[in-house]
């Protein structure tokens, strides 16, 4: 039985062979190098286009809840300090820069684009717009005031890893507990394994719930299995933080790693 649909498979490659060859002997030599030409032309184009693209994105996104300590950070990248009296952004601070603990280094270093997406659920839909370009996210964390956060964070967090901007191009995540400079601040071991369970019991309860899931159809994790961010096709990273002491090392190797000198 098999070996009869092998033996099919060969006639028919043989007969398309032959088509082939009889194919190309009737066209002249020039037109076929021409077609060939284009081919590889265009193939060469859509590489260097393909290359181009991968390696110019410098977009950082700082994402999270409001409150978790975006901003500082922000400040902290591009200033060494926090930025005194912040209030709530309504719009997305962004800017384009050297990291301020590289600005002594010789040589030539890479702007990196910092963008800091307010918390807020109604700016939320300004993520679509930096998302696609992103080299890397970072999801901010208050490590201090974690647990009552935490479902509003894990459906955060649910919302980015599951968006196609993210999920196709495997967006590179870090988890960031910020504020680890206060005694109370949970650890970055509990903060990931309660992050894991909360995205678990969104995974079985959101299957229809959202029109975002719906349209983007990605799922998170494996069927059938705990939650782990090890599941992720990107990879997820967690690190810690502090936005008010500048303790952010951890964050600038995150970039500079997305986002090469
Ligand atoms: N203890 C501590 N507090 C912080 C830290 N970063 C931010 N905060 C506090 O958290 C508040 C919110 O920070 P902000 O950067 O505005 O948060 P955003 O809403 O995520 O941009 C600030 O007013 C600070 O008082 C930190 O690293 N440690
Ligand atoms: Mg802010």
């Amino acid at each position: 039985m098999d070996k009869e649909k092998v033996e099919q498979l060969k006639i028919q490659m043989q007969q398309w062979l032959n088509e082939a060859e009889e194919f190309i002997n009737h066209i002249s030599p020039v037109q076929l190098y021409t077609a060939v030409g284009v081919v590889l032309f265009s193939f060469i184009l859509l590489l260097i286009i393909h290359l181009f693209k991968r390696t110019t994105s410098n977009t950082i996104v700082l994402a999270g809840l409001s409150g978790s300590g975006k901003t500082y950070l922000f400040y902290q990248l591009r200033d060494g300090s926090a930025h005194q009296g912040t209030v709530t952004s309504v719009e997305p601070n962004e800017d384009s820069f050297i990291l301020h603990s590289e600005e002594d280094k010789k040589g030539k270093l890479r702007l990196v684009h910092v963008v800091d997406v307010p918390g807020h659920s109604r700016l939320r839909p300004k993520l679509d717009e930096f998302l696609p370009q992103a080299a890397g996210v970072v999801f901010v964390v208050d490590s201090m005031e974690f647990l009552p956060n935490c479902r509003p964070a894990s459906e955060y967090l649910y919302e980015i890893l599951t968006k196609a901007s993210v999920v196709r191009k495997k967006v590179p995540v870090l988890l960031l507990c910020n504020k680890v400079d206060k005694v109370t601040a949970h650890t970055v071991e509990f903060i990931r394994k309660q992050l894991e369970k909360e995205i678990d019991k969104l995974r079985t309860s959101r299957t229809v719930v959202s029109d975002a899931d719906i349209s983007n159809g990605y799922t998170l994790g494996v069927p059938g299995e705990p939650f782990s961010f090890s599941q992720c096709h990107n990879r997820i990273i967690v690190a810690e933080a502090s936005g008010l002491t500048g303790e952010i090392s951890q964050l600038e190797k995150f970039i500079r790693e997305n986002v090469k000198p």
